[in-house]
């Protein structure tokens, strides 16, 4: 199908008329049934169900419509009529398939049949279950015989707590701790930088925070898109008059101005409301340059006030009382020039001041960021850099105030609190060990970057996928899938095809599974699941769709059909009975861990979740000094250490589109940026394009600008002019991860720096094909 294509600044706000018309475009294209509407009422409510999409926070008091635009176009996507079924896989070839696009692999729709790759035809054909987990078991087995480490066992976010928790079972009983998962790649940094900063992996707020707020600091964060329930809170708060000091390199819609599409009113008067109000355009990896400006002017204030006698703008009592390194750093910045600041940041000293001032008058302050921060060299300095901004005024541990890290998928963060980790330490072994009377591994598994490099060693004989898109999610596609095809075992559990089942491995299997917003019957009883949101909270969710096909099964019945045939038996582990009731699945949970899930059954229904304890919440410091900590940075930015040089180098951001979920990809719409019917672009700067003699719509490959000097390329991108700092430019992912070296990561959490890619433009000679 033709696509129109455009490129016309968008005028709306987020929200508003421009989201109701994608809806409805949504809901014909994925020819929905009839059942669609009344399902969507149940979105994020008590006893409904809990979105598929992100990981916001459920209110306790749901609106009437408790969805978002892109919420309601996951469930679409996810009860669409649409089915790829053995017809489908009958008459292509893995080979012909790998030449379609995400977009269109997908859209096929669900997953029918259980299938297994038969290497002669290069085509799936459906197997029976039990032969599929026979096999499945057969080839586990004789892998583990000879090295149980040789197999990794990767989550995308989005299983349940229930199945989460026995699937890091699964590994474990297995024999490793390989458990990587999605956060790995996202919000990895921040698990690794709080624990050391406040002592706790999550962040600190709820969704209460926002009705006491003083003052909103955004960084790298992308609401109307990847969050858009959070402008409700949002909204309401600028309403409020909260000063919303934004810090991102582009001006994203959703941070600017919000058109509440479930208000009559609103939508009739088409008065939206202004978000942000100061934006702050700097410059990719500027943050924590971008950050110390603002400490220094605080302490410079602090001084001001301390000489005339005024109220202190440091929160000295909390500083004394609750804090350690404070010296260091603020030792650090005072050395910091302002110069080096302004360099670093791309903001000026006048408008970091600016942004200090409003912050240093705010009563209380939350500190909220997304993959602007995590996805860069310096990520996890990146997130205790705001803790430390937060610390000065007391923001931790009060009413109003905290850190908010915004995860992304709808379980990423509750998959953490149920085991899976590659980390042993992260773990309660010893409690496993005595719950199911076996001796867990305590050596330290592969989280997503070490798993790549072991396959590309050849070291990884089986790998298990629940859910997600791993060789789209990951950097280094081409070298990624050459390395995969030499495993002996794929298995790869998913509702809709993606690229990564169409790269088999000697055995493949693609094994389909319900969605969270099907029913699910076990034993005659219709079951429900959990998952905890971005504020520690947890949720009960309960599917109400018909299955997109008989012939699927639950991911518990999966992972314990799996475990059964793999592992030798364990009385212990009753995986027949969890199956045939999740209750006894929640029970282990809290068997688990009795702190974090006292009373789990009980409590999964209560409206806007039950929150899990969390000590940072009271000012208790669960850290080595027994203080929160101020981190001082040893630098502002490294990029220059992983960037060839020359000033023809940009720093590439990999950003989402509004049409997008990951490596899923809706459509060809990004609203709010004004580009439509395309994904094969490249945002650059007006000074930049002339700079390099180029020009809008021009063709381009783009090359990666590494230190290692390694060819890495995209071709076929045509230029599009548009408001990003001089020096960077953007383009989606996952089109751009061939770009990003496997080895560019955080430090220390190995989360790889998608925002921050070294890359040159070529012109090319080649007609550009959208
Ligand atoms: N509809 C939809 N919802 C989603 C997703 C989706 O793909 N689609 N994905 C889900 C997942 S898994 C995740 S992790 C989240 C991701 O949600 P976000 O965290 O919002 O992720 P991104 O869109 O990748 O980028 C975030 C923002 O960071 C900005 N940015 C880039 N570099 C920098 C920088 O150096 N500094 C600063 N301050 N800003 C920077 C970009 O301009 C962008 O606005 O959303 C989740 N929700
Ligand atoms: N360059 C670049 N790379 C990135 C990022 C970036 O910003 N830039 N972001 C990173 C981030 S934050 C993340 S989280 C990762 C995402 O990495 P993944 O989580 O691996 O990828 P997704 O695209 O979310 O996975 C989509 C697939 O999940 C399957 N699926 C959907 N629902 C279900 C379900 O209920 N059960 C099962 N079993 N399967 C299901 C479908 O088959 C679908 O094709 O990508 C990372 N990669
Ligand atoms: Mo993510």
């Amino acid at each position: 199908m033709a696509r129109r294509i455009s490129f016309t600044p968008y005028e709306g706000p987020a929200g508003g008329w421009g989201s109701v018309r994608s809806l409805a475009r949504h809901t014909t294209a994925q020819r929905v049934p009839l059942a669609a509407p009344p399902l969507l009422i149940h979105q994020n409510k008590p006893h409904g169900f809990a979105c598929v999409s992100c990981a916001w926070s459920k209110p306790a008091e749901p609106h009437p419509f408790e969805f978002c635009e892109n919420g309601a176009k996951a469930t679409l996507w996810e009860i669409t009529d649409k089915r790829a079924t053995p017809a489908l896989f009958a008459r292509h070839t893995l080979a012909e398939f790998r030449t379609w696009p995400d977009h269109d692999l997908e859209d096929q729709g669900r997953l029918t049949h259980p299938m297994r790759w038969d290497p002669a035809s290069d085509k799936y054909v459906p197997v029976e279950w039990s032969e599929a987990f026979a096999e499945i078991g057969r080839e586990l087995r004789a892998i583990r015989e000879e090295d149980p480490e040789s197999a990794v066992f990767y989550a995308s976010g989005r299983a349940s707590l229930e199945t989460s928790y026995m699937y890091q079972l699964l590994a474990r009983l297995y024999g490793n701790n390989n458990l990587p998962d999605s956060s790995n790649m996202c919000h990895e940094s921040t698990s690794v930088a709080l624990p050391k900063s406040i002592g706790v992996p999550v962040g600190t707020t709820v969704l209460d925070d926002f009705e006491k707020t003083g003052c909103l600091l955004f960084f790298g964060q992308n609401p109307g898109v990847n969050s858009p329930r959070m402008l409700h809170p949002l909204q309401e708060c600028s309403k409020r008059g909260v000063p919303i000091i934004t810090f991102n390199p582009l001006r994203e819609r959703g941070l600017e101005r919000f058109l509440n599409p479930q208000s009559p009113p609103e939508m009739l008067s088409g008065k939206d409301t202004p978000i942000s109000s100061q934006y702050h355009q700097l410059k990719p990896g500027g943050d924590i340059a971008a950050i110390a400006g603002m400490c220094k002017a605080l302490f410079a204030l602090d001084d001001e006030a301390k000489a005339a006698g005024r109220p202190r703008v440091l929160d000295v009592d909390f500083l004394e009382q609750h804090t350690h390194g404070l010296g260091e750093f603020e030792a650090w910045v005072r050395a910091t020039s302002w110069s080096d600041i302004e360099r670093d940041s791309g903001l000026s000293r006048e408008a970091l001041e600016g942004a200090a001032r409003v912050y240093a008058s705010a009563e209380s302050a939350i500190g909220i960021y997304g993959m602007g921060l995590t996805q860069h060299k310096d990520g996890v300095t990146n997130a205790r850099m705001l803790i430390n901004l937060l610390l000065l005024r007391g923001n931790i541990g009060k009413p109003g105030a905290g850190i908010l890290p915004v995860r992304g998928h709808s379980n990423v963060q509750g998959q953490r609190t149920v085991g899976i980790a590659e980390k042993p330490e992260l773990v309660p072994l010893d409690k496993l060990a005595e719950l199911y009377g076996f001796d867990p591994p305590r050596k330290e598994g592969l989280a997503t970057i070490p798993a790549c490099e072991a396959i590309l060693e050849g070291k990884i004989r089986a790998f298990v996928s629940l859910g997600g898109n791993f060789l789209r999610a990951v950097p280094e596609h081409a070298r990624m899938e050459r390395a995969w095809t030499r495993m002996r075992l794929s298995v790869q559990v998913a509702t809709k095809l993606n690229r990564s089942h169409l790269i088999p491995a000697e055995v493949t299997y693609l094994l389909p599974c319900l969605g969270r917003l099907e029913r699910d019957v076990q034993n005659g009883v219709e079951q429900s699941v959990s998952m905890e949101d971005t504020s520690a909270c947890i949720h009960g969710s309960k599917g109400r769709h018909e299955p997109a096909s008989p012939h699927l099964l639950s991911e518990p019945r999966i992972v314990a059909e799996i475990a059964k045939a793999a592992l030798p038996h364990n009385p212990k582990v009753p995986w027949d009975a969890w199956v045939a009731d999740y209750a006894k699945i929640r029970d282990a949970i809290e068997r688990t861990w009795p702190d974090q899930f006292a009373d789990f059954n009980a409590r999964m229904w209560t409206p806007g979740g039950f929150p899990r304890p969390l000590p940072a919440r009271h000012r208790v410091w669960k850290t080595e000094t027994g203080k929160a900590n101020f981190v001082t940075p040893e630098k502002m930015d490294s990029f220059a250490e992983v960037a060839a040089p020359g000033d023809d180098v940009l720093r590439l951001m990999t950003v989402r589109s509004n049409d997008q979920f990951n490596t899923t990809i809706y459509g060809y719409r990004d609203r709010f940026r004004g580009i439509q019917g395309t994904r094969r672009v490249v945002m650059m700067n007006a000074r930049d394009l002339e700079r390099f003699g180029l020009a809008d719509g021009d063709v381009v490959t783009l090359e990666g600008a590494a230190r290692d000097g390694e060819v890495r390329r995209v071709e076929n991108m045509r230029v599009v002019e548009y408001d990003v700092p001089q020096g960077a430019c953007a383009a989606y992912y996952p089109e751009c991860n061939p770009l990003i070296p496997l080895w560019h990561h955080a430090d220390e959490s190995q989360v790889p720096a998608a925002k921050s890619v070294p890359v040159r433009v070529r012109a090319s000679a080649q007609p550009w094909s959208p």
